[in-house]
């Protein structure tokens, strides 16, 4: 069940660690009798397809790769055995491309757990392509009125940022500080915090980033890590009573805020930890962390009914966060605003140009 499917497509590709990525034409493969092809139209640049060129964490990924996996595109072939997906659907491809379906962790629905999921954009080909395969089980669904460049972000940034808030258990009324909050992750976490009920406290740097973070993504107050002179003090000067943040969501791109993040949380607050920068490890003083009973826990994108969730305040006009269009064949210049720490909120690949 095919259609106009071309047997050629433009995509970005490293063949080594290292990269360089680079815009070629390669073959469209065929969908297995579990997977849908997707007709990538547009897909969000993640700092972890970064990572993944520079081959910063101890996972290897395969090579040659096409990265990327945040695509939102239209279904143009499935497998014998796909029959909830038509030709014609809306579909985002995930991180998770593909679990067992079968093991403990997918059983109770924490199938990012799973020791067999498959990676877009990493284990297997992601969405800086033209058409990308993924598994049916694990698309997500997409309604026909979603703005398919818009929503790219949210299949792993927004899903990401709305689980690790769930996980913090803040409540409505609540204050959450994110750090990175200028970036993907961050700018997204605001909007959801917001759609949410919490408070929360944007810490990044650069005026632009506080411009946004304030003025557009609905931030109760911003703070400077470049400019501050003591992180702590100021972040928990920045909530109501001074006690400090009820949650802190990590999504920035360096170790220290892992290691700072402890001190300013409120007693009995939790600590989520979302960013994977390169090598870092995480440090809490231990008397302050126990006389203050804080929580300190990991959160890994979510499993499928969070994906939905977080589509669906999207669906709801709850989370607009901004995003910049360009082409797939512009990738490596996104990647070196990414690397400088320059971009506020997503850049979005057109794969049409
Ligand atoms: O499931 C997961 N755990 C998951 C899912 C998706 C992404 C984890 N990630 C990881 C990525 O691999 C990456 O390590 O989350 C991290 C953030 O991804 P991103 O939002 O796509 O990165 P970005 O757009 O480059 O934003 C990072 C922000 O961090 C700020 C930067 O200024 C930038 O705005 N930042 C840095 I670098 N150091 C900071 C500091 N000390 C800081 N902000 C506050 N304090
Ligand atoms: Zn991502």
């Amino acid at each position: 069940m095919a259609q106009n499917i071309p047997k050629k497509q433009m995509a970005q590709v490293i063949e080594k660690t290292g990269g360089p990525v680079q815009f070629k034409e390669i073959d469209v493969q065929q969908p297995g009798p579990d997977e849908v092809l997707v007709n990538v139209k547009y897909s969000g640049v993640c700092h972890t397809d970064l990572h993944a060129v520079n081959g910063d964490w101890p996972l290897p990924t395969k090579l040659p790769l096409v990265g990327g996996h945040e695509g939102a595109g239209v279904v143009v072939a499935r497998g014998e055995l796909v029959n909830e997906i038509e030709i014609g659907d809306h579909v985002g491809i995930k991180w998770i491309n593909g679990t067992c379906l079968a093991c403990d962790f997918c059983q109770q629905s924490d199938e990012p757990l799973c020791a067999k999921a498959l990676l877009s954009g990493y284990t297997v080909d992601g969405s800086f392509q033209q058409y990308a395969i993924a598994k049916a089980a694990h698309v997500a669904r997409l309604h026909k009125d979603i703005p398919l460049d818009a929503v790219a972000p949210v299949l792993c940034a927004g899903i990401t940022v709305y689980k690790g808030l769930k996980e913090s258990g803040v409540r409505p009324g609540q204050t959450v500080a994110i750090v990175g909050a200028g970036g993907g992750l961050g700018s997204l976490a605001l909007q959801y915090a917001k759609a949410m009920g919490l408070r929360s406290i944007a810490i990044d740097t650069g005026d632009e980033k506080k411009d946004m973070c304030v003025n557009q993504l609905g931030a109760s107050a911003f703070v400077d890590f470049a400019a501050s002179k003591n992180i702590v003090k100021d972040v928990q000067a920045a909530t109501e009573d001074g006690l400090g943040p009820h949650a802190v969501i990590l999504v920035a791109v360096s170790e220290k805020p892992f290691q700072q993040a402890a001190e300013y949380v409120r007693p009995r607050g939790t600590v989520v930890c979302i960013g994977l920068p390169a090598g870092a490890y995480l440090k809490a003083p231990v008397f302050e962390s126990v006389i203050k009973m804080v929580t300190i826990r990991g959160s890994y994108v979510g499993n499928r009914r969070d994906s939905a969730e977080a589509l669906d305040f999207f669906r709801r006009g709850l989370i607009k966060a901004p995003f910049k269009v360009v082409g797939l064949s512009e990738l490596q210049s996104v990647y070196d605003l990414m690397h400088k720490g320059q971009i506020a909120g997503r850049y979005v690949l057109d794969t049409s140009k």
